[in-house]
């Protein structure tokens, strides 16, 4: 992965001198588009860091999630969003609107696009959402490392929908093979207003240590299962235990399904399943903490919990 701290993609050096002789610059930037897009890895590429989990089911994203990117520049705080989803079911309307409330409170918004998908209605939707807000959209269309992208397609797609968003703001990217990330962001801290880092500049996210450990056990439980167990699955975390003079973090987690049957797949054969899940995603933790994670991990149900609002308000409150 680049270091996106000093260098642009078109080998353009960001001079050193810059931070202490242009003025720093500073912005919020709403990262949107339709569910798998590639918005949550997008976040991680620019930030360098595993800030926002990644899943091909769509809607694996369910809250605003900030991710930091420090430049000489200045700073740019991403907010990762659920990607936006035409729907009347309680959970995709909240998650529409967490993506949709987050664009008033942003500088500049990156829209991204498929563009390995016919971009269909819903892309119409959003573009009818943002069209308002041209002046400060740029436009990532990715995925252009897959044999059957189109961006061509995309692009006469945009001059019809955001007639308003120029040429030169719209960069086909590959967030995972980090192709065009960095002039990307070169053209978010060109339209970030002048100001202070929001943040510490050795943050690159905001989220509390419970939030990510159970968005990371979500993901390996979400990568490991299929069909509506992905999206019946929510974690809660029950007991977080400093422990061994700081070296070892207990956490004791809850994997939560709608249905006993999904329990059952959940669990697997001989506790197959979850004795994978839990490997993988103490794994992935011990890399993000300075501490060794001792993840005592269960199931259990909560019956109908998608039609609960207390539930949903608690998820989602973030
Ligand atoms: N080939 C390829 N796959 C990508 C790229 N970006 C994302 N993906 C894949 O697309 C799928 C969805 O990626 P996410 O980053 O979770 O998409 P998202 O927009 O955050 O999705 P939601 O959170 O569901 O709205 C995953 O399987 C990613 O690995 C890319 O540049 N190229
Ligand atoms: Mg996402």
């Amino acid at each position: 992965m680049q270091e996106h701290t000093t260098t642009s993609g078109g080998g353009e050096q960001i001079p050193a001198s810059d931070s202490t002789t242009a003025p720093q610059r500073s912005a919020m930037v709403a990262i949107i588009g339709r569910p798998s897009a590639g918005k949550s890895t997008f976040l991680n590429t620019a930030c360098g860091e595993k800030v926002s989990i990644v899943s091909p089911v769509p809607q694996t994203t369910r809250n605003a999630i900030r991710g930091i990117v420090n430049s000489s520049r200045g700073q740019l705080v991403f907010i990762d969003t659920p990607g936006y989803h035409e729907s009347d079911k309680k959970l995709n309307l909240l998650l529409k609107s967490i993506a949709h409330d987050r664009l008033p409170e942003s500088d500049a918004i990156l829209y991204l696009v498929d563009a390995s998908r016919e971009p269909g209605r819903e892309e119409e939707l959003i573009c009818a959402m943002l069209a308002s807000s041209s002046a400060r959209i740029v436009v990532g269309i990715n995925k252009i490392d897959l044999p059957d992208s189109k961006p061509g397609m995309v692009r006469l797609f945009l001059q019809k929908q955001l007639p308003l968003v120029p040429s030169d703001r719209i960069f086909e990217i590959s967030a995972e093979k980090d192709t065009n990330i960095d002039p990307l962001l070169l053209m978010l801290f060109d339209l970030a207003p002048t100001g202070d880092p929001l943040y510490p500049k050795e943050f690159y996210t905001d989220q509390d240590v419970d939030f990510r450990i159970s968005e990371v056990i979500r993901e390996k439980a979400m990568l490991n299962t299929r069909d509506e167990i992905p999206h019946a699955v929510y974690v809660e975390i029950a007991d977080l235990e400093m422990r061994k003079n700081g070296k070892e973090l207990w956490v004791r987690a809850f994997l939560t399904v709608e249905r006993e049957s999904q329990k059952g797949m959940l669990i697997g054969k001989g506790a197959s399943m979850i004795k994978k899940i839990r490997t993988e995603a103490v794994k992935d933790l011990n890399g993000i903490f300075p501490y060794r994670i001792n993840l005592d991990l269960q199931v259990k149900v909560n019956k109908n919990w998608r039609q609960k609002d207390p539930v949903l308000g608690r998820l989602m409150k973030r």
